[in-house]
């Protein structure tokens, strides 16, 4: 950073709080990760100057001899790892991979059928806060209050009903797996297109840990930092006969030129996904979480769904006469950083909500395993049952700089590969 350090030295101290915040605490926010060096050295390479537009071999700017290797390279992986047809690497992001699947195959005002948000949905889904329902004409689905799970046969009643032109299946905030085959045969039955928004799962997806939603569905979105580990940015899989549609769609339907830096970081993480390291922080990214559910389940918390089949846990505190909000402050404050989040049916506005929402994807990469599960564990019910406790809050403190100290992510050279 030593030419960040000349020309902002305010934003290189920046930079190493940030470092120093990342090692010094653990994170169990389920939409993060932490990524290899290799993914940061990418992210901020010389592929950050170049702009694009258009595709491989069809650009609107000279110069793209090697970004056009960089993008050919990173769709060939993507293919290879998620067994797809036709990749677009190109989105910036989640919502505007969403944003293009939409406008490839819909006219403004077709109908969709999502999952709603405050049961798990996503912003891009269509809520009412999100520019995508202003565009299209979508209703939600709920889960079943009893379950907390999917009802599949709800959803095929509201679909023969609404008719949607496209369903789209995946959450932000769902525990449990989807049975994308059911939902194709759905679709199927209404001649609508499959969506499947995997933001959350890609990496557990790419490392085969669950199972995928690639040939059930006409298309395929997620983001490439969750559990995918990777850079910013998103990126769509789809069937063949969608591809023109698609490119199209992205540039220059929905996006101007995109992100050659990015993409390349798309690029290599595809090629790390078949490393056995990342398999095994997948396959541990699930253990982790399946023994922590079970873990709060013993000290007495109500558990979303009662477990979970992925990296989140979805714990409703209701019982516990704390808010999400404040559980998330208290546990901040002793280094376990997470998020908030609405449970199904939540009575509690989204800045307050019932209950917080764990991911243990980023404890896996740093190695951690059950008997970590269990301590931190033991320190959140401690916090959330005694939030104002100086004692208990110094000896949490202490354990998590151990811990951390123990379980570096890139303290001292120290690398996740
Ligand atoms: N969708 C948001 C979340 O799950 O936290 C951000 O990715």
């Amino acid at each position: 950073m030593k030419f960040l350090l000349r020309d902002d030295p305010e934003m290189a101290k920046l930079v190493k709080q940030e470092e120093v915040r990342i090692d010094s605490t653990l994170n169990l926010i389920a939409a993060e990760n932490h990524s290899p060096r290799s993914i940061m050295e990418i992210m901020g390479s010389i592929f950050n100057t170049k702009t694009i537009e258009g595709y491989p071999g069809n650009r609107h700017h000279a110069g793209c001899k090697h970004v056009d290797t960089v993008e050919n390279l990173a769709i060939e992986r993507a293919k290879a790892v998620f067994g797809a047809e036709f990749v677009n690497v190109q989105p910036h992001s989640g919502t505007s991979a969403n944003l293009a699947v939409y406008f490839s195959v819909l006219d403004v005002g077709d109908r969709i059928l999502s999952m709603s948000l405050p049961h798990g949905g996503h912003l891009s889904h269509g809520h009412r806060a999100s520019a995508t329902s202003r565009c299209f004409n979508f209703k939600h689905y709920a889960l079943d209050p009893s379950t907390e799970r999917i009802d599949y046969e709800m959803v095929r009643k509201m679909a023969l009903r609404f008719q949607p032109k496209m369903i789209v299946t995946g959450a932000s905030s769902y525990p449990r797996l989807i049975d994308y085959k059911k939902m194709s045969e759905i679709a199927k039955e209404i001649s609508a297109y499959l969506l499947a928004d995997i933001a959350h799962l890609a990496g557990l997806v790419a490392g085969k840990a669950i199972p995928s939603p690639v040939p059930h569905c006409d298309f395929v979105t997620f983001t490439c930092y969750k559990t995918l580990m990777g850079g910013r940015g998103g990126m769509i899989l789809a069937k063949e006969e969608f591809a023109k549609k698609i490119n199209k769609s992205v540039f220059p339907g929905t996006q101007g030129t995109s992100a050659v830096n990015l993409i390349a970081a798309k690029a290599v993480i595809m090629k790390l996904a078949s490393d056995p390291k990342f398999i095994e922080i997948q396959k541990q990214t699930l253990e982790n979480a399946a023994y922590m559910a079970s873990c709060l389940v013993e000290k007495g918390y109500r558990v979303v769904t009662g477990g979970t089949d992925n990296h989140q846990v979805v714990v409703d505190l209701s019982n516990k006469g704390i808010t999400g909000a404040q559980a998330e402050q208290c546990l901040e404050d002793c280094g376990i950083v997470l998020n908030r989040n609405v449970v199904p049916a939540d009575a509690k506005q989204p800045g307050k909500t019932s209950g917080i929402r764990i991911g243990t994807g980023a404890l896996s990469a740093r190695y951690m395993g059950k008997e970590q599960m269990s301590t931190i564990v033991e320190w959140m019910n401690q916090l959330i049952n005694n939030p104002e406790n100086p004692e208990i809050q110094d000896a949490v403190k202490a354990g998590v700089n151990d811990l951390c100290t123990r379980f570096p992510v890139y303290a001292n050279g120290h690398d996740i590969f």
